[in-house]
């Protein structure tokens, strides 16, 4: 089995769980987050994939997870980047993280 954490805005993250409940995972956690580089929430999505499932969820995800254009406040310094300006940066959909789940149990 394996596990993916999914990234989505917090707009998005409704929808695609709607479009998930249907394929019956075994694990679903909604857990809120924040951005390390913009510091506003968005919505992290743990879930369970089961053999098979991995291509189902990566079509929900894109189905509903949409791209926005938001800024960067300014005087806001990350990653280097000050600026007197709001700078445009594009967000999502979704960022994706699969990864090989070693044991599951459900105690
Ligand atoms: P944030 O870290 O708040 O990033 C929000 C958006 O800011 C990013 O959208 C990207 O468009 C931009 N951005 C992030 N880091 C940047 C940088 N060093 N320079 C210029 N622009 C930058 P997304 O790429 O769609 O990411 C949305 C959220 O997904 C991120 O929110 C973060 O929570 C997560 N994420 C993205 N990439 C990640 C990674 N490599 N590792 C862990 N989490 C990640």
């Amino acid at each position: 089995m394996q596990a993916m954490l999914a990234i989505v805005q917090s707009e998005d993250a409704e929808s695609a769980i709607d479009r998930l409940k249907p394929l019956q995972l075994p694990s679903l956690s909604r857990i809120a987050t924040s951005g390390g580089f913009l510091r506003q929430g968005n919505t992290a999505l743990w879930m369970a994939v089961p053999s098979g499932k991995l291509g189902l969820i990566m079509d929900a995800l894109k189905d509903t997870c949409q791209r926005r254009t938001t800024y960067v406040p300014a005087q806001l310094e990350v990653a280097q980047l000050a600026s007197a300006f709001p700078v445009e940066v594009e967000v999502g959909g979704a960022t994706v993280f699969v990864c090989d789940v070693e044991r599951f149990e459900e105690i």
